[in-house]
């Protein structure tokens, strides 16, 4: 049977500021929205268009050095959430590099994904693994690998940059170290992780990946196209992000 005290609202009131002053507060008063009540997102839908952003991108490359950016990223705020934060988990960005630049080395707890969107051969160094971009390829850095970014073409190369720092941020595991050189040694084959492991299911068999990480760093977009195709409707002929 359910029990009721009968206590007076200024019995309760004053039992309520003294549990304050012991860094308590009764779970009862807000049962119904701390645990009762379905989540509802601060997150908004938003929409950020590439013909109002690669112009500000191309501005961050007249106007700001790689003296002064580490990293030369537009961050993709949402609207409905006061923090470093696309989505409650992710954060996204725009990133440009400069012809002849380099983004110099360095390694952190937050994973980061790229999709390439301008590049013709800009490169991404992952643990001493050159990776050629082009336009659809997706990059993976998984967390706590070494990464670098050169522009050894003559156009400036953007990419659309997806890290899980709002989720690392929660946890309180961000951290962060610069490689002690701005560039990091090249120390296989030009894309490597994709000559071991890009062909799926087939893996060299002297291979023992013990990483904590998948082996794969590239997706390149024809391939990625070409597995679509095979698995849409015959219509679909021209691959629109081709280089
Ligand atoms: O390219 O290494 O958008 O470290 C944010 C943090 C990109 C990067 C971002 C980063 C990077
Ligand atoms: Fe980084």
């Amino acid at each position: 049977m359910l029990s009721s005290s009968g206590a007076t609202a200024e019995t309760l009131d004053r039992f309520y500021e003294d549990l304050c002053g012991y860094s308590t507060s009764p779970l009862w008063l807000v049962q119904e929205e701390a645990l009762v009540a379905e989540p509802r997102s601060k997150a908004l839908p938003f929409l950020w268009r590439w013909r109002d952003l690669q112009p500000q991108a191309l501005r961050a490359g007249d106007l700001i050095g790689t003296a002064d950016a580490e990293r030369r990223v537009l961050m993709l705020l949402n609207p409905g959430l006061n923090r470093m934060a696309t989505t409650n988990s992710m954060f996204a960005g725009l990133q440009i590099v400069m012809p002849g630049e380099a983004a110099r080395a360095h390694r952190h707890t937050p994973a980061a994904l790229r999709f390439i969107i301008d590049s013709q051969g800009g490169s991404t160094t992952v643990n001493g693994d050159r990776i050629p971009m082009y336009p659809g390829d997706l990059v993976l850095t998984p967390n706590w690998t070494w990464h670098d970014h050169a522009n050894d073409t003559d156009d400036p190369i953007i990419w659309l940059d997806g890290l899980d720092i709002p989720l690392v941020h929660m946890l309180e595991a961000v951290y962060y170290e610069p490689y002690p050189e701005d560039v990091q040694p090249v120390t296989e084959p030009t894309d490597s992780s994709l000559t071991r492991y890009g062909a799926g299911t087939l893996r060299p068999s002297w291979e023992t990946s013990g990483a904590a990480h998948s082996p794969l760093m590239h997706y390149p977009w024809q391939q990625t196209w070409e597995t679509l195709q095979r698995l849409a409707p015959p219509r679909l002929t021209a691959a629109p992000m081709t280089a």
